[in-house]
């Protein structure tokens, strides 16, 4: 792990061996180590982060249904150009601004479509996260966390809110029909062909399969844009917050594409 780079990254503490397993943190992790940019990670507790950005004098970028300030990470601090920049979409555009010879997280012109893409994935998993039944917090600070969460929802504890086994397969077959709707993106047919992601069904369904256009394993073919890091990082939350057997079953709709796409992110998932 690097400690004099220029570019401090603050992410959530995991339990240890720290990692990055918030989805947002892993947005910006993605696409610091794809630019190749120099960076030191500090790793934060859940419980402090609000300490931290009112102590960096960086306002909340979210706010709670109550109105409540929600400080969050991640957050980046340039030591060059004494910028602290703390919302996952602002970094890049200030990574691509502020180092223009690394590798374009956004392609030209799409800075505006990349925000909207953001916003609606944020949507369409957050929907999920029900079937993340572990944690990824500290055990250290878990309990403390929880019932920060169960006072957020109105609830007295999160054990209130667990789905019983016929919601929880609901929305097992909900994720599936989102990430198949994604799953057009990827094979560039536009809104409205259900074929191209319908991998069971009757016979009929899976013969029209054939004479699909796929791009490859990224939205434009080989090549990841910062839409790619966005999918991979909400993915890579799922597959360290679901238990294995869970995760499997993501891995096995649309052709195995999910997993296959998170394999192909290991290149830029280094924790530095
Ligand atoms: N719009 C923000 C959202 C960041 C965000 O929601 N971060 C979550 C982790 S993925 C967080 O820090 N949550 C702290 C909390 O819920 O207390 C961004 O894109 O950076």
């Amino acid at each position: 792990m690097s400690t004099n780079a220029a570019l401090t990254f603050y992410d959530i503490a995991s339990a240890p061996p720290l990692k990055t397993f918030a989805p947002n943190p892993w947005k910006t992790r993605l696409a610091l180590n794809f630019k190749g940019i120099p960076y030191q990670t500090k790793w934060v507790s859940v419980l402090d982060i609000s300490s931290l950005r009112e102590e960096l004098g960086v306002r909340a970028n979210r706010t709670l249904p109550d109105g409540t300030p929600l400080h969050t990470l991640p957050m980046i601090q340039d030591a060059v150009t004494k910028e602290i920049v703390g919302d996952s979409f602002e970094i890049v555009l200030y990574l691509d601004r502020a180092y223009p010879d690394s590798p374009k997280l956004l392609r030209p012109y799409t800075a505006g479509l990349t925000a909207a893409f953001n916003a609606h994935m944020d949507e369409v998993f957050t929907k999920h996260l029900g079937l993340c039944t572990r944690t990824s917090f500290d055990p250290a600070v878990v309990e403390e966390v929880m019932a920060m969460f169960a006072k957020r929802f109105g609830v007295s504890s999160l054990a209130d809110m667990q789905l019983s086994n016929e919601q929880r397969e609901d929305m097992f077959v909900s994720f599936e029909v989102a990430l198949g709707e994604l799953t057009k993106a990827y094979n560039h047919t536009g809104g409205t062909a259900d074929r191209v992601w319908r991998t069971t069904g009757t016979a009929k369904e899976q013969t029209q399969r054939s004479g699909r256009e796929s791009a490859g394993l990224f939205l434009d073919g080989e090549e990841p844009a910062y839409a790619d890091f966005i999918v991979g990082a909400w993915l890579k939350h799922f597959e360290a917050d679901m238990v294995p057997k869970d995760w499997e079953r993501v891995c096995s709709w649309q052709d195995g594409r999910w997993g296959k796409m998170v394999a192909a992110l290991d290149q830029w998932s280094e924790m530095k």
